[in-house]
Parts: structure tokens; sequence; C-alpha cells
């Protein structure tokens, strides 16, 4: 049903008005920007009743509730996923067409809030729209950060970091909630005083900095459930004439310093991925924003219920990856220091509420802070966590007496260092990783001896998008075609798509499927256009990989392959090829000089490639600029070809891979991540796959690695294509791509050359890439094989893994907000 506000009238009438009111502005003489403003404040309008009314029902109905822990929110725009959940994208889309605009100039005034760095921020993004549309009451616990992800120029082939200032204008979708604010405590020191008359110790935390830690709400609307969840971001601040204790009154550099933490703890998004970097204000931004949301969902709690003993019955905190980890140290302390619980209690309680999913098994990856570091900062919490290993350590000497080794492996702290990941097993009920794969990799190699110990917590939760952004919104043609064929049901349960099998050998209905392939692919052209001045040709085959750029995703292996292909029609003009657009998207971390240096790569490919008229347009390169949630729709509606091709058990999941078969892109990958798993749902003969499996990987590695030498000395194309990053081809400074080369072969490249295995993979890939070219040719076929990838995504739903999680670990209540 359309709500009031979404009728055309009311809706134009309500965009004119907040025109006025905000800008003191006609229609006509607002900016498309100010336009933006004022139909996300008519759509807010809306949201905020249903906000209300989802505040209302939960409280009646005292659901239990998971409290999402995440350093990363990888959001994307609200105003057009918004308009789709709340059902009227449709209306809004005409209703501004009669005002003479257009929604996707207006959708695109909008930032992206880019409040993560890739995998990890979107998967946190889609699980709070499904936990909204599957009626289950959910905040998400994260950081508003001032600037998120860099935004990235490419000048002269490099990439170049700007920053990315998103709430310039002002964001219309977020709340900000100053009667919520907490204070937050670093450094200082821990005093112990005898309390007799609860004939237990006292632990007084002294000599602190404090921080204002003040949140802002976004709304998270479910799918025609008028469900309104909260994303809730926090801000720092500093404390003055904010509960200034005695103690640091007249404390002047005191109080400076104060000013300073809480202006530089939120400035910015680290643009890590899979890099550990031990800095000291990360560890303040983790434990800033943990404590902050421990403390609202404690006195949340309270508020209706009087028994701290019985929170785990209503409140559960997921660990997005080890980030947030400090969090068990830190309820450990508010439940014994603020609540006066015993160790035991407060350890029962701890263990019952806490669960960590793990994303990654990159061993750079793994986080932990120098004991130096962490005992300055959180002195009260660095107790607390050497206590826990203390009480640990009896136990592992309990089960293995006399084995050392086993203490040495699993300790919380050693070599002089936290290890987060050890807390997180030791202290969450539950350890997931996020493909089947993957959890079987965490089970026996990297996560073993715990595993060993406590197999109970161990269990896997293969990871998901959601349909309502990446196909609703992103592919409106394919939308439409798929409720044309098999009604509107899919929005909400995507196993639905398995009807459309029924179409495999429907000539006219792959005929239609392919046309909309081809439209999005002309929308994609006219992107790259626009952004890139390159002209595309949408008749070849869009060959894409876009994901952050690091070694063990080899975008390097995809580039060392387009110069192969190059150098073949070179030699061989005469030769059948179809023609290719490869095309690439993908932010580098600002600090990893060899990821740039790739980047730099592809566009000087691309500059060679491109001009070289001897090969009459027949190959094409592109580096589309700041691969982003708002362009990233575009990009897998129009995809022909999913790379997927990281070295067999890096990628620990994988969830661009879902988002491509979603919109018809069979996968070109490594049996790796989640790719095993569409693999399973959509048979060998719909994908392409190649390299080394990870049990061959994780063999050589055990091993001492493999012998890329070999290759180099017994493959003469692969050779003629590492000569050339070396000898001016595609750069005149010889020196451009030396790293790249010796990374590749250089012994004494530590730890070994070519550890991602790009020279062992190389044929199977060439070959597989051979595969993909004959397919495409048989256009029946290949259309069968792009419906098919559609129609059996349905397992890569964020909406089962939510349920999955819901099921097997945190056991909420379904909540009812709308009556019928
Ligand atoms: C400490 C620096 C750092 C920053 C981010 C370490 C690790 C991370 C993330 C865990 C990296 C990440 O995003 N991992 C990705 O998570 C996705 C969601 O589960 C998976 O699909 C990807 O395979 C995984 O790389």
């Amino acid at each position: 049903m359309i709500d009031k506000q979404f009728e055309k009238e009311e809706f134009k009438k309500s965009v004119k008005e907040n025109v006025k009111f905000l800008y003191r502005k006609t229609l006509e003489e607002a900016t498309q920007e100010q336009i933006f403003q004022a139909v996300s404040y008519t759509v807010k309008d809306v949201i905020i009743d249903n906000w209300l009314k989802s505040q209302k029902a939960y409280e009646k109905q005292d659901p239990k509730i998971v409290y999402y822990m995440s350093m990363e929110f990888l959001m994307g725009r609200a105003l057009g996923n918004n308009l789709i959940n709340l059902g009227a994208y449709g209306e809004v889309k005409e209703a501004l067409e009669e005002l003479g605009l257009d929604i996707n100039c207006i959708e695109d005034q909008e930032p992206d809030p880019a409040l993560g760095n890739g995998g990890l921020g979107r998967l946190a993004a889609c699980f709070l729209d499904s936990l909204a549309t599957l009626n289950y009451c959910a905040y998400g616990c994260g950081i508003r950060y001032r600037y998120g992800m860099f935004k990235q120029e490419i000048r002269d082939g490099y990439q170049v970091e700007a920053p990315d200032n998103w709430l310039k204008n002002g964001y219309p979708f977020e709340l900000r909630r100053p009667e919520y604010a907490k204070e937050v405590h670093f450094g200082g020191y821990v005093r112990v005083e005898w309390d007799p008359v609860n004939n237990q110790n006292k632990f007084i935390h002294e000599g602190y900095q404090a921080v204002k830690a003040v949140p802002y709400d976004m709304p998270i609307t479910g799918y025609n459930n008028d469900v309104v969840n909260t994303l809730r971001i926090w801000d720092a601040e500093p404390i003055v004439d904010f509960n200034l204790d005695s103690f640091d009154k007249g404390d002047y550099h005191n109080a400076v310093e104060q000013e300073n933490l809480a202006r530089t703890i939120v400035e910015v998004l680290y643009p890590n991925d899979n890099h550990m970097a031990g800095k000291e204000l990360r560890l303040k931004q983790q434990y800033f924003f943990v404590s902050a949301s421990l403390q609202a969902a404690i006195a949340k709690y309270k508020k209706t219920h009087d028994d701290i003993t019985k929170l785990h019955e209503k409140v559960v905190f997921q660990m997005n990856d080890t980030h947030p980890t400090v969090a068990v140290a830190e309820l450990m302390r508010l439940l014994m220091d603020q609540e006066g619980l015993g160790w035991d209690q407060a350890w029962d309680i701890t263990t019952k509420c806490c669960a960590y999913t793990n994303h990654t098994i990159m061993s750079e990856a793994l986080e932990k802070w120098p004991i130096e570091l962490f005992s300055r900062l959180l002195p009260r919490v660095y107790q607390i966590i050497e206590e826990i290993n203390r009480r640990f350590i009896l136990e592992i000497q309990q089960k293995y007496p006399g084995n050392f080794e086993k203490i040495k492996k699993m300790a919380i702290i050693y070599d002089g260092q936290v290890k987060m990941a050890h807390l997180a097993i030791v202290a969450g009920y539950s350890v997931n990783g996020v493909a089947r794969l993957h959890t079987e990799i965490l089970k026996n190699q990297e996560l073993k001896d715990f595993y060993e110990m406590m197999p109970e917590k161990f269990n896997n939760k293969t990871n998901g998008i959601t349909q309502r952004r990446f196909l609703a919104h992103g592919n409106p043609l394919l939308a439409d075609w798929v409720t044309d064929k098999i009604g509107p049901d899919w929005i909400t349960d995507l196993s639905q798509l398995s009807k459309l099998k029924v179409y495999a050998d429907d000539e006219k209905a792959l005929q239609e499927f392919m046309t909309i392939k081809f439209k999005n692919k002309e929308r994609l052209a006219k992107y790259i256009l626009e952004h890139n001045g390159v002209e595309v040709d949408p008749h070849s085959i869009f060959d894409i990989q876009v994901k952050r750029l690091h070694e063990y995703k080899r975008q390097l292996l995809n580039i060392l392959h387009v110069i192969y292909l190059y150098n073949q029609i070179k030699a061989h003009p005469e030769m059948d090829f179809y023609p290719r657009t490869f095309i690439f998207g993908a932010k580098a971390s600002a600090a990893y000089a060899r990821a740039k240096k790739i980047i730099k790569l592809i566009n000087c490919v691309a500059d060679v490639v491109n001009n070289d008229a001897s090969i009459n347009g027949k190959l094409k390169v592109v580096f589309i600029e700041n691969y982003r949630v708002s362009n990233a729709e575009i990009i897998f509606a129009a995809a022909d070809v999913s790379e997927q091709i990281s070295t067999a058990s890096k990628e620990a999941s994988g969830t661009g891979n879902m988002k491509f078969m979603l919109n018809g892109a069979p996968t070109l990958g490594t049996m790796d991540g989640a790719n095993v798993e569409i693999v399973q749902e959509v048979g060998e003969e719909n994908a392409f796959i190649f390299g080394m499996s990870s049990d061959q990987i994780i063999n050589y590695e055990n091993n001492g690695g493999y012998d890329p030498d070999f290759i180099y000395n017994t493959d003469p194309e692969i050779r003629q294509v590492l000569m050339q990053l070396i000898n001016g081809t595609f750069s005149s400074d010889t020196e451009m791509f030396r790293d790249i080369y010796n990374s590749l072969l250089d012994k004494r490249n530590m730890p070994r050359p070519d550890q991602y295995f790009i020279l062992g993979d190389f044929r199977s890939y060439a070959e597989a890439q051979k595969r993909v070219e004959e397919a495409y040719k048989d256009e029946k076929r290949w259309a069968k094989m792009a419906l098919l990838n559609t129609a059996c995504s349905g397992k890569f739903t964020s909406d089962r893994t939510i349920q999955e999680y819901v099921d097997d670990i945190w056991h909420l209540d379904k909540v009812v907000v709308k009556e019928n």
C-alpha cells in the first residue's frame, strides 16, 4: 500500500515546501543538490513515523536484540534504497518527472556514506537490510568517521587519494541524539581499594582523559514491513562542561589534550583492508565505539529489566572480525566495576553475550596489539584481559598437561602482544567463518588448536548479499523482467529465482534476458565514456574485476593475461578473436606501494592497448576510477564475466562474486571462498574454474613454496610477458615495474617469490579464458548460462545468512510492526 506521503500530489507539495523551508527558494531556483536534500527530508519524514512505530512495537514485545558491532559499515546511498524498501520508488520517480526532474540525477547528488573499506563493511550493511526486512530488532554499532573511504582519482595512471568529506552539505538521513551521549575514558591508572561492605576489591580508574561519545542514528528500513531499525554511529566531542569531575578542574593541559583527543578520534577511517598497522589511534577508535555502544546497550536493557544477570536473554553482541573484540573485556569491566558483579558472574554473562565472526586468514590481517600500548591506553581493560589469559592458561594446562606448545600457540598474551582473535574465541560462545571452505580452513589449519579444544563453538555462515540493492535498485530492467516471469516474491524470498530455470531453453526468454544485459552494458559504456573518456563497445565481452586491490586477489594475473592476449593478437593478426573489454575497479590502501604500482600497470597497459590501431579495437582495457557502492550497482548489472581469481584459500568468501551471479554473469574463478558454493549451485558447466586447489596451495606453503623459475624458463610466452614489464613496452621508465617483476621471481624477495602463485596458475587461467571465449561465441549457450546464474543464485541472499545466524547463534524473536 502506498503511503499518503507518497501519493504524487502530496509528495510534490512536500518537496516544494522543503525547498522553500530549507533554502528559501522555489523549485526552479534550487540546485539539484538542494532538491536532493528536499526530497530526502520528505522521505525521512515517512521513515520517522515508521521508526517511532517500530520503537513502540519493540517496547511492547520486548524482543531479544542483536548489536552488530563493526568498525565499518559501507552503506552506499540511502535515498534510492529507502524508496525501494518503502515500495515507493515508482511513484516518486513519476512525481519527480512531473516536476521536470530525473530521479537518477537526484540520487546522484547523494554522497556515498563510505564508512568502510570493502567486503566486511558492505556485508555489515547487507546484514542490517536483511535484519530489518526479516522483522528482527537489531542495532548496527559503529563510528561516524568525518572522512570515510578516500576518493580515488587517477592521475597519469597513478592512484591519488582525496579526502571524502561526505558530511560537507549535511547528511539528511541521520539524527543526532545528544541525550544518549556516553563518556569514554583513556589512559590513567587503576587504584585498588578494599570494599568491606561487599567484601571484595574495588578497582578505581583515575587520571584518565575523557571523551564524550555522541550517537547519530541512521534509519534502516525493512522491505514493505514498516520496520525501521537503527544504525548508531558515534561521534566524539570534547568533554568540557560535561561531567568534568573535580580531578580535572584546573588541569589546563589535560583539558587541551582531551579536546585534541576528541577531535582526532573519529577523524578518518583507516583505509587498510586485510593489513594490520598497529596504530594507536585505531585502538582508540575501537575502544571508543565499543565502550559507548556497550554502555548504551546496558542502559537500554536496565530501563525495562532489573536483573542484569539475565542480560544474555535479551542481548547479543556480534563482533564483526576482531576489530571490536575489546568488547569482551569492556563488558566484564562494566559488569564488575559499574554493576558490582563478581568475576564468575560477569564471565558467565559475557561468554553468553558475545560471538565472533572471522573474515580472513591472511596472517598480516590478524590484530595483535603491543602490551605496552594496550596497557597504557586501557589500563583497567588490560588488567581484565590479563586475568582472562591467566585463567585460560590454567584451562590449557589442565587439558594438555605439560604441553607448552599449546600455551605458546593459544595464549591471549604472548610475545609481548595481545592477540585479539584468541581473546574473541576464548570469550565468545560462537566462532564462525564466512563460507564453507573458509570455515574448514579455520578448523583444520588456522585455528586448529582452538577447534580441538572447543569444537562446539565453531560454525559456518556463508555470506550473502541483499537483492533489494543489488537487483531491485541496481538492475531495474532485470528486476522487472524477473517479476514479470515469476512474480514479485523474490524480493523477500530469493529462492524463488529457481523458478526461472524453466526458461533456460526458452529462446524468447533468453533473448529478452540478453537484451537487458545489452542495455545494461550500454548504460555502463556511457558511464565509462563520461568518466574515463574511453569508448567501449557494448558488443564486446565485458570481463570485469572489481574489488579492493590486493596481491592475493590477483589483479596482476588478470592484467598479465591481457598482455599475453595482446601479444597473441599482434603476432597473429588473422587469428579468430572475440572482442573483449577488460574492466577493472579497485582502491589500494594508501600505504600499499605494490598495490598502487599494479594500478599504474593496468593504466599503462590500457594506454598502449587502447591506442594501438593495429589491433582494430579487439581489446580494450578500462580502469574505473573511484570504485564504490554506487557505481558498483551499475557495473554488476553490465557484466558478462565475473573475475574471482584469488589464490585458493586466501579469499574467505567474497561477496562481489554473488552480486555478479545474481545479475547473470558466470564466474571465472578459482575454487576459493564462496566460489565453491556458487559452482555447486549453478553447476560446473555454467562456470569457468581454473587453478590450484586450496589443499595444493596450503601444501606448497607448508613445504617452503613452489618454483616460479621453472615456469619462467620453460614457458616462452609467459617469459615474454614478464620481460615486457621491464623492457619499456608499457613505460619508458624501465624501472617502473621492476618491483612487480621482482615479486614474481626474485628469491631474495621475502618470504618467497610469487607468494600468490600467479605464474603457477597462469596457464590454467589462460585456458579458462579460452573456454570463456568459445562459450560466448555460441550465443544460445551463453544466454542459457547467464540466465542459469541468476536462476541459481537464490542461496546467496543475506536473508538466508541472517536467518542462519538467528537460528544457530542469536535466537532472536520476530517482531510485528505493520498491522494488517
Ligand atoms: C586490521 C586491518 C584489517 C581491516 C579489514 C584486517 C581485516 C579486515 C577485513 C576483515 C578484511 C575483509 O573485508 N575481509 C573480507 O570479508 C568479506 C566479508 O566476510 C569476505 O567476503 C572477504 O572474502 C574478506 O576478504
